[in-house]
């Protein structure tokens, strides 16, 4: 049938109106009663081994229009609305983005789970349904302020499956309640993502705070996304929600294994494990006691898992290695105790591996590695740093155990949906075959003519535009299309180091006010929420917020910068971001990024990149070549040894011009918009802590970046460098990480 005539049946039924009739929030519900009703007709894909991707985090962003392409008649869609006067883009506001994830990983598994289906691998993703998701982003006062994120509206992407499972826990019991959500590939199957909520959930609990009460754990259990680790309360939830979600994870995997009639003493022969981070580690001692009520033997019951379950590292970060104090554990979840006491005493005694240590807590990253059969690193540089530091004892034991799989993107997401104009001046260059195989971009180098080029740099010129439009209806803030867009969105972390971003544009406020004229306009662009009790992180977003202002109300500086801090940056608005970067900012401190992704999307979208050699920027450097890319720093290596030897002091690189700049944050044009105390603290931070040593690199860090807005001006050589970032980002489709994922673990077909 006919998009058109579908979409008029669907009103006349629901609404007894023809379509150009019915409101925008009909056609929207109609629009998800099509997609829905089309779905049901794709297959799932059939294999005898099945895939389970276990995360805590999906964060799938909206749906509406990903599933239109996939399904192959968002054009269709389109043309059809605008017929009676409506545009698509309309209807998708009024969906809410699912709010399931902090960044990163969430954003990975759902890129994973779009390749899974559109290479046709059976593969489901098992998680939790968070009813106020992570928080909403305000700025008052120049700070960030959080209030829930209720995104749970209907009419809903989810489907109330009616299957439930019990869930006990030390002083109480709960009942889950399964919702499933469809996960279109392009042009082909689907797969489900399976969102465990807790039955009875209720949602009046919640008044202003986001705070845990223990007591109510059967009602309140999946209100938030593990919100605030700060406080022992916080951290307690955590455990009951990665608990509540593996005990899930397995009983649903169990009764779906024997309903398919597999016998569970050979679980492993059908069935892989993904554990994404140590968020669903407990999937392992949860599935060894469940399979021993079925009547499997411990010893056997181990081995079956441990060929069942592989683990990956998304972070070298200490505090992100989860650990949990044995008593907690013996307090939420006793009946995981003996098994777990077990697993430690089995697994080899070598120091530095220890599952249960001498101050008795309890290491998830340890029981995976010693009872997953893969553990893997995200991009080639972090899975060495793994293997040669921070995981050095368990790869001496386990040397075959690990390997790597650099991080990809969905392009049909972050190219094909994002950036149309982009997609079809590819299109016409070398056909649409990019879409199912990514590598076939590398063919666009050969259209370096100056008209290709123009054509190009006209295409980034528009999203600018739309950007611009986009900003100042939601914010307000009138922004220069013609300036360099310097985009850094990701989550708010120290060691991403927003901070030296935040320290060249003062130095350059500095140099304007000395009679320095850069070569462009700029436009600094922020996107970044920061975690609750993250303290000094949120002293950053309001340093960054002053500073906007004080630009703002400065005649002289406005002429040559600017500062936008966009609010509640999310998948949605990254989507608006992305195609309209001229610079993507990847400035972590060497070593601790793992991958980074959005690295990838904004070279997709013909963004240059100034970055350190981290994560997956050594990966792009290798593709672009160096003339295609500024890389600035320290090395890994170096800082690793900076670690080692506890030999980094910021009084060491603070001359007179780093003094200035540092003591721009507490001037007293920063003072009197700003927060003393806040200021005060980063100032303080950065002068005798700088734990993520943000001086260490800042020297390098301004004359690059300034190296780089002098190229801007050679408009022609500039977008040479965008077209090479375009061609060489066909590696980082996730259909090349999840086709090999597919080869060295999972093993699918
Ligand atoms: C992590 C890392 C990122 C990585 C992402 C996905 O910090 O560098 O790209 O996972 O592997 N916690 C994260 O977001």
């Amino acid at each position: 049938m006919q998009v058109s005539e579908q979409l008029e049946h669907i009103v006349a039924a629901q609404f007894e109106k023809t379509l150009d009739q019915c409101s925008n929030e009909e056609i929207y519900g109609a629009l998800l009663q099509l997609t829905k009703e089309r779905i049901c007709h794709c297959s799932h894909p059939q294999s005898q081994r099945k895939l389970y991707y276990i995360s805590a985090e999906f964060l799938i962003g909206k749906l509406l229009s990903n599933n239109l392409i996939n399904l192959g008649i968002y054009e269709d869609v389109k043309t059809c609305l605008s017929s009676i006067g409506k545009q698509l883009s309309d209807i998708e506001e009024l969906e809410y983005e699912p709010s399931l994830g902090n960044g990163g990983l969430g954003r990975l598994a759902a890129c994973f789970m779009d390749s899974l289906a559109t290479l046709g691998l059976n593969g489901d993703g098992i998680g939790l349904n968070y009813h106020f998701g992570l928080f909403h982003q305000l700025f008052k006062n120049l700070k960030q302020y959080e209030t829930k994120d209720p995104w749970l509206k209907k009419p809903s992407w989810l489907e109330d499956t009616g299957i439930s499972f019990s869930v006990e826990f030390g002083h109480s019991r709960v009942t889950s309640h399964l919702y499933d959500l469809d996960v279109v590939g392009y042009e082909s199957g689907v797969n489900t993502l399976h969102l465990f909520d807790l039955d009875g959930v209720d949602e009046s609990l919640v008044k202003e705070g986001i705070d845990f009460d223990e007591s109510l754990v059967d009602r309140n259990l999946t209100l938030f996304l593990y919100p605030d680790d700060s406080t022992e309360a916080g951290r307690r939830l955590r455990v009951y929600q990665e608990y509540f979600m593996v005990s899930n994870a397995a009983q649903y995997i169990l009764w779906e294994q024997k309903k398919l009639g597999h016998d569970l003493h050979h679980l492993d022969q059908y069935v892989c494990i993904q554990i994404n981070d140590t968020h669903p580690s407990m999937i392992i001692p949860e599935l060894i006691r469940r399979l021993m009520f079925e009547g499997v033997r411990l010893k056997e019951a181990i081995k079956i898992v441990s060929h069942t379950c592989a683990y990956t590292n998304h972070t070298i970060l200490a505090e992100a290695l989860e650990t949990w104090p044995y008593d907690t554990l013996a307090d939420i979840v006793p009946q995981l105790m003996p098994i777990i006491e077990v697993l430690h005493m089995l697994a080899p005694p070598k120091a530095g591996t220890e599952i249960i240590d001498d101050q008795q807590n309890v290491h998830m990253a340890s029981m995976d590695i010693h009872y997953g059969y893969s553990i893997n690193g995200v991009a080639a540089l972090h899975t060495e740093i793994l293997k040669t530091s921070e995981l050095k004892n368990f790869y001496e034991l386990y040397p075959d155990k690990f390997n790597n799989k650099t991080n990809g993107i969905t392009f049909r997401r972050w190219l094909l949906y994002t950036n149309p104009d982009l997609s079809a001046w590819i299109e016409k260059r070398i056909g649409p075959g990019f879409k199912k195989n990514a590598d076939e971009l590398t063919k666009l180098v050969a259209f370096d003519q100056t008209e290709d080029l123009t054509e190009l740099k006209a295409i980034k010129d528009a999203n600018k535009q739309r950007l611009c439009a986009y900003i100042e209806k939601t914010q307000d803030i009138h922004m220069d299309p013609n300036s360099i867009f310097d985009i850094q969105i990701k989550r708010l972390h120290e060691y991403k180091r927003q901070q030296m971003n935040l320290l060249y544009i003062i130095w350059l406020i500095e140099q304007i006010r000395k009679g320095y004229r850069p070569n462009h306009k700029v436009t600094f662009i922020f996107g970044a929420k920061a975690a609750p009790a993250y303290i000094l992180a949120k002293d950053i977003i309001h340093a960054i917020l002053c500073v906007e202002t004080i630009i703002e109300q400065d005649d002289l500086l406005k002429q040559y910068i600017q500062v936008v801090m966009v609010e509640n940056y999310n998948v949605t608005k990254a989507e608006k971001l992305i195609p309209a970067a001229d610079i993507s900012e990847q400035i972590s401190l060497a070593s601790k990024e793992a991958s980074g992704t959005g690295n990838m999307k904004l070279m997709l979208n013909g963004a240059v990149t100034l970055g350190t050699m981290d994560g997956a920027n050594v990966e792009i450097a290798n593709l672009v070549g160096k003339d295609n890319i500024y890389i600035f720093g320290q090395s890994s290596e170096t800082v690793i040894a900076h670690y080692a030897h506890a030999d980094y002091h910021p009084q060491d690189y603070i001359d007179a011009e780093v003094k200035a700049v540092l003591d721009f944050l507490i001037s007293d044009e920063m003072v009197t918009i700003g927060d003393a105390t806040c200021l005060q603290r980063l100032y303080q931070d950065l002068n005798h802590k700088d734990w993520f040593m943000a001086l260490l690199d800042l020297k390098s860090y301004i004359a690059t970046k300034n190296q780089m807005i002098k190229d801007y001006q050679d408009t022609e050589s500039w977008m040479k460098k965008s077209l090479v970032n375009i061609s060489m980002a066909g590696f980082f489709s996730s259909d090349r990480t999840i086709e090999q994922y597919n080869h060295d673990i999972w093993k699918l077909d």
